[in-house]
């Protein structure tokens, strides 16, 4: 299997994440796709090529322009403002206020945010410009008759509504590449997002679609992020309802349990007739990850990557969370070797 990399990745790399009311070193940071990527070469997946340029007109079809432009500006607008922190969002437009984009940072910051969390720095909007190429050219294997092809894509994008960012998330790789695969030629394409949590942005932009099927695994957004999003009675509007499938499971579920919803989630995606599946890959489902409550072991991970393999579909794999440093690599890697070796 091919990987899909580029070492501009290292360009988003944050100082800060606020959590649990302090300021810590990001979770998300630089050297979980650089393991991921030396593991690769370790256990021989594939060649690992750089990704190609794409332009922007592949990121309009999710994204607005007025979004893209504002993550372009937000860092330097920030330090032009006078502030000397990373730009973090403090101030929402809450329920019955405006919800119009101010003109000063601050407010914009909180406009285009739904969290707190992340912060942008100088290099994010470029590596998240460049995560988005990543996705494109894995799409390019895809459809060059690549039976599947690794997008290894940070910062990750799940989050990212058409005009929000948050954990840790500002473009939505993984839904800019189904949309090029439906724009070049494929009728129908499946989401299937296994990331310990739910992907809400993902969900957002399909919501009311019926040529993108979105079906989510993740934690109970009761107990889990990003809270408002991710019900099981979220199931899609007008045209598009009955192509979002959630399938939110508590704290403490092991694989027999997840795996089960994995088993529905395939039906699914098979009854749907999806001409290839895009698969928003994290690892944060682990036992031992430090912001996820699943209780998933490094075995468990090949066994998806063999069930995923069994549907048969040409399939791009979009890398997203996990954050057990130390097993990262092996669990991310187990899941595409299950697949490749299916
Ligand atoms: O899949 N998404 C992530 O892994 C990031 C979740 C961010 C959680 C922040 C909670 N304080
Ligand atoms: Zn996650």
């Amino acid at each position: 299997m091919y990987t899909i990399f580029s070492e501009k990745h290292r360009m988003r790399d944050s100082c800060t994440e606020l959590y649990g009311g302090e300021f810590i070193p990001p979770f998300e940071c630089p050297a979980r796709a650089d393991l991921v990527r030396e593991y690769i070469d370790e256990v021989g997946l594939g060649e690992v090529v750089h990704c190609r340029q794409h332009g922007l007109e592949p990121l309009l079809r999710i994204h607005p322009t007025d979004y893209v432009r504002f993550l372009e500006g937000a860092h330097e607008e920030w330090v032009a403002a006078g502030f000397h922190g990373e730009a973090i969002a403090s101030c929402w437009p809450a329920r019955r206020m405006r919800d119009t984009p101010p003109a000063h940072i601050d407010g914009k910051l909180g406009y285009y945010a739904f969290a707190a969390e992340t912060a942008i720095d100088e290099g994010t909007y470029e590596a998240a410009r460049v995560a988005v190429d990543v996705a494109l050219t894995g799409v390019d294997f895809l459809l060059r008759g690549e039976r599947a092809a690794f997008a290894l894509c940070r910062p990750p994008g799940h989050h990212a509504a058409r005009d929000l960012y948050g954990g840790y998330c500002f473009f939505n790789n993984a839904a800019v590449a189904a949309q090029a695969l439906r724009d070049r030629g494929l009728a129908r394409v499946a989401v299937l997002d296994v990331d310990f949590h739910h992907g809400n942005g993902t969900q957002d932009i399909f919501y009311d679609r019926d040529d993108v099927l979105f079906l989510s695994i993740h934690g109970d957004p009761a107990q889990a992020f990003p809270y408002f999003s991710g019900y099981a009675d979220e199931t899609g509007s007008g045209p598009g309802a009955g192509a979002t499938v959630n399938f939110p499971l508590p704290p403490g579920t092991r694989f027999d349990v997840w795996g089960e919803a994995l088993e529905e989630a395939l039906r699914r995606v098979a009854r749907f007739g999806a001409e290839a599946l895009v698969v928003s890959l994290g690892t944060d489902t682990y036992e031992r990850d430090p912001i996820g409550f699943f209780e998933l072991t490094s075995e468990d991970f090949t066994i998806i990557g063999r069930r995923i393999a069994a549907l048969g579909l040409p399939t791009l794999f979009v890398m997203e969370g996990g954050y057990a440093i130390d097993e990262l690599a092996v669990n991310t890697v187990n899941v595409l070797c299950g697949f490749a070796d299916a």
